[in-house]
C-alpha cells in the first residue's frame, strides 16, 4: 500500500468503479516478474520461446484488430477545444470522463487490478517526472517493467515528492467499437480502455513521457519530444549528442544504434535513447536531455545483422516479443531478420506468403536499454547529457535532400513544423500517405501545434547556446523505387558531416531552403553510391520547393490566429529566395 492519501483515495475509487477480484501493487522485483510470466504462460498471455537460443524470451500474440496506435480514438481533453488545437481529437473532459466512468464500470470483474508506480527519468534525476497506472493486464506490467523505472523505487519518490499522472487502463473486450485513449492535462490525468498495444497500454510512453508531459513542458519551460539521443565519440575520445525526430516507424531506433562503417575506425556511437527526450536549457545555455524511458519498444521486421546488429544482440534474452513469427526451432522471427523460416505467423496460423507477412509490420520487441551493446550510462545521468545539434527527418521518397542545415533557431522551427513524412504501420490506417508531422509530433502533441511552435521559438530567450537544426531524409527513391542513399550504418557519414559542421570544419552552401553540404565533404569512401546519385540526394529544385512551400503556407494558415506570425515571416523569406 501506500502513505500517499492521493494515491490511496484514487485506488479506492477505481477498485470501485471497476470491481477487481485481487489488487496487486507492483514492487518490480525479480520474483514479481517470475510469478507474472508464469501466470501468462498459463493463460496463453505468453508463449515461451526457444529456452536455449533465446533466455527469458517470450511472445505475446494480442488481438488481430489491437496491433498500433489509435490515432482516431486519441482525444486531448482540455476544457476549452482551441487548446486541444486542430491537430488533435477534442472531447469535452465532463463528456469524455463521463463514456469512460461506462466504459469502465466493472471492467475488472474476475481480474486482478495491478498498480504500478513507475518513474519516466533516471530515479534521482530532478528532471524526471512520476506517474501511477492502473491496469489490468499483466502484459502492460511486464512491458512497463522493462520500458520504465517501475516499482518501489518510483513509489518511495512518489510518497516523497507527493506528485504523479494518474493513468487508468483497462483492456476491457479488445473491441474496437469500445477503445479511447482520453488525456486530460489540465487534471494530469489519462483513461484508456479496450487496447492491450504498445502506445495505448503502456501509458508511460506516449500519453505520459509525451501528451501529458508536452503540456506541462509548455507551462514549465522545457521540451518533451519524440526524438532519440545518440551519441558520437570520435578517435580523439570527443562526444556530441544529437537528438532526433523522425516519425514513428522513421528510423530513431535504428538511428540510436547505428554502427558506423569499417571506414569509422575509432568511432563510437552510444545509445542514450530511442524514442522521447525531454530537454532543458542548463546553466550554461545548452540544452540538456534525458531520456525518460529505460528500455526499447522497438518495430522487428527491419532489424537483421547488416542493418541494426545492436537490436538483434539486444534481444537474444530477456525480450518480449509482440506479434511476430515463429520458426520450427520455437525462435522469434521477421522479415529482414535472417534466412531462417517461418512455420508460425503473428496470428498462430501456418506460415503462407501468400497470405502475408510471418511478423506484423508492426510487430515490437520490448527490451531493457541496458540489454544494448552500445548502452550509453549517461541514460543514468542526473542532469541528462548536452545537445549538439537537433535533426528533424520524415520519410520521403522525393523532393527533401538527404541533410540541410537551417539558417537560423527560427527558420529551424520552421522546418520542423513542415515536416512531413509517409505514413507508417505504427498507427492503425493507411500506410505510405504523405502527410504533415510537425517534429514527429503531430499524434503526440498534448496542446495546440500553433502554442506548441511559439514555445519552441521562446527558446531564444530561454537558452543563450541552442544546438544547431538539421533536417535529413534517408528515404529518397530512384525512378525504379530503390532507395537512393544506403541508410542505416551509412547515415553515420551524414551525422560526421553534421559534427564537422558545427565544429566548423566545414562549410555548407546557402540556398532558399537551408544549407547544402558540398558533395564531396560527405564521406563516400567505401560506398557505392555515384557522383550523380550524390548530386540528386543534395539538389534543391527551387520550382518543386515553391510548390511545396505553398503546401506548407496552407497547413500552417489552417491554425488561423494562434500561428505565430515568426512561422509565415520565415516561410516568406523562403519563398522570396526561392524566386530569386
Ligand atoms: P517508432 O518506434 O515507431 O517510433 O519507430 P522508429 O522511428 O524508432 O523507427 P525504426 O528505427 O524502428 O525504423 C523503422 C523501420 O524503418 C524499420 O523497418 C527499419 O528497418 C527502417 N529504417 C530505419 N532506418 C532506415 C534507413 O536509414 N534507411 C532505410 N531504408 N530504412 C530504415
Ligand atoms: C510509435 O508509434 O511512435 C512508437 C510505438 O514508438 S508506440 O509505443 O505504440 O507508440
Ligand atoms: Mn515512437
Amino acid at each position: 500500500m501506500t502513505s500517499n492519501a492521493i494515491l490511496k483515495q484514487w485506488i479506492n475509487e477505481v477498485s470501485e468503479l471497476t470491481q477487481p477480484e485481487n489488487i496487486h501493487w507492483c514492487t518490480g522485483s525479480d520474483e514479481e516478474n517470475r510469478q507474472l510470466i508464469d501466470g501468462m504462460l498459463e493463460t496463453g498471455e505468453f508463449i515461451e520461446l526457444n529456452q536455449q537460443t533465446n533466455p527469458g524470451c517470450y511472445l505475446h500474440r494480442s488481438d488481430p484488430s489491437d496491433v498500433a496506435r489509435v490515432e482516431h480514438l486519441t482525444f486531448i481533453c482540455t476544457s476549452k477545444k482551441e487548446d486541444a488545437g486542430p491537430n488533435n481529437l477534442w472531447m469535452d473532459p465532463d463528456e469524455a470522463k463521463a463514456r469512460m466512468r461506462d466504459l469502465f464500470e466493472g471492467c475488472m470483474q474476475g481480474r486482478t487490478l495491478y498498480v504500478i508506480p513507475y518513474c519516466m527519468g533516471p530515479i534521482d534525476s530532478p528532471l524526471s517526472r512520476c506517474g501511477v497506472e492502473i491496469t489490468d493486464s499483466p502484459y502492460v506490467v511486464a512491458n512497463m517493467r522493462l520500458m520504465t523505472r517501475m516499482g518501489s523505487d518510483a513509489l518511495a519518490r512518489i510518497e516523497r515528492e507527493g506528485m504523479f499522472i494518474k493513468g487508468l487502463h483497462s483492456i476491457g473486450e479488445l473491441d474496437p467499437e469500445r477503445r479511447f485513449i482520453m488525456h486530460f492535462p489540465e487534471d494530469l490525468m489519462i483513461q484508456s480502455f479496450g487496447s492491450g498495444y504498445g502506445g495505448n497500454a503502456l501509458l508511460g510512453k506516449k500519453c505520459h513521457a509525451l501528451r501529458i508531459a508536452s503540456y506541462q513542458a509548455r507551462t514549465e519551460g522545457w521540451l518533451a519530444e519524440h526524438m532519440l539521443i545518440v551519441g558520437i565519440e570520435n578517435p580523439q575520445g570527443e562526444t556530441h549528442y544529437i537528438a532526433g525526430a523522425f516519425p514513428s516507424a522513421c528510423g530513431k531506433t535504428n538511428l540510436a544504434m547505428l554502427i558506423p562503417p569499417a571506414e569509422y575506425e575509432g568511432w563510437k556511437v552510444w545509445t542514450v535513447g530511442d524514442d522521447i527526450c525531454w530537454m532543458q536549457p542548463g546553466e550554461d545555455g545548452r540544452l540538456w536531455a534525458i531520456n525518460p524511458e529505460a528500455g526499447f519498444f522497438g518495430v522487428a521486421p527491419g532489424t537483421g545483422a547488416s542493418t541494426n546488429p545492436n537490436a538483434l544482440e539486444s534481444v537474444k534474452s530477456n525480450s518480449i516479443f509482440t506479434n511476430v513469427g515463429v520458426t520450427a526451432d520455437n525462435q522469434p522471427w521477421w522479415e529482414g531478420k535472417d534466412d531462417d523460416v517461418p512455420v508460425t505467423d503473428w496470428r498462430g496460423k501456418p506460415y503462407d506468403p501468400e497470405v502475408g507477412p510471418a511478423a506484423h509490420p508492426n510487430s515490437r520487441f520490448t527490451v531493457s536499454m541496458k540489454k544494448c551493446p552500445s548502452y550509453s550510462d549517461k541514460a543514468e545521468a542526473k542532469f541528462g547529457v548536452p545537445i549538439s545539434a537537433i535533426v528533424f527527418g520524415g520519410r520521403r521518397e522525393r523532393l527533401v535532400p538527404l541533410v540541410m542545415k537551417s539558417k537560423s533557431w527560427e527558420h529551424g522551427v520552421l522546418l520542423g513544423a513542415s515536416m512531413a513524412s509517409e505514413t507508417t504501420a505504427a498507427n492503425i490506417g493507411a500506410v505510405g500517405v504523405v502527410r504533415r508531422d510537425p517534429m514527429a509530433m503531430k499524434p503526440f502533441c498534448g496542446y495546440n501545434f500553433a502554442d506548441y511552435w511559439a514555445h519552441w521559438l521562446s527558446f531564444t530567450d530561454r537558452a543563450s547556446n541552442l544546438p544547431p537544426i538539421f533536417h535529413v531524409n534517408w528515404f529518397r527513391k530512384d525512378g525504379e523505387g530503390k532507395f537512393m542513399w544506403p541508410g542505416f550504418g551509412d547515415n553515420m557519414r551524414v551525422l560526421e558531416w553534421i559534427i564537422s559542421h558545427i565544429k566548423g570544419e566545414v562549410d555548407s552552401t546557402p540556398t532558399a531552403i537551408g544549407g547544402m553540404p558540398n558533395a564531396s565533404d560527405i564521406n563516400t569512401s567505401g560506398l557505392d553510391t555515384d557522383d550523380a546519385t550524390m548530386n540528386a540526394l543534395l539538389e534543391v529544385d527551387p520550382q518543386a520547393w515553391l510548390d511545396e512551400s505553398e503546401q506548407i503556407r496552407e497547413y500552417l494558415e489552417g491554425y488561423g490566429d494562434r500561428l505565430p506570425d515568426q512561422m509565415i515571416a520565415e516561410l516568406d523569406k523562403v519563398v522570396a529566395d526561392l524566386k530569386t
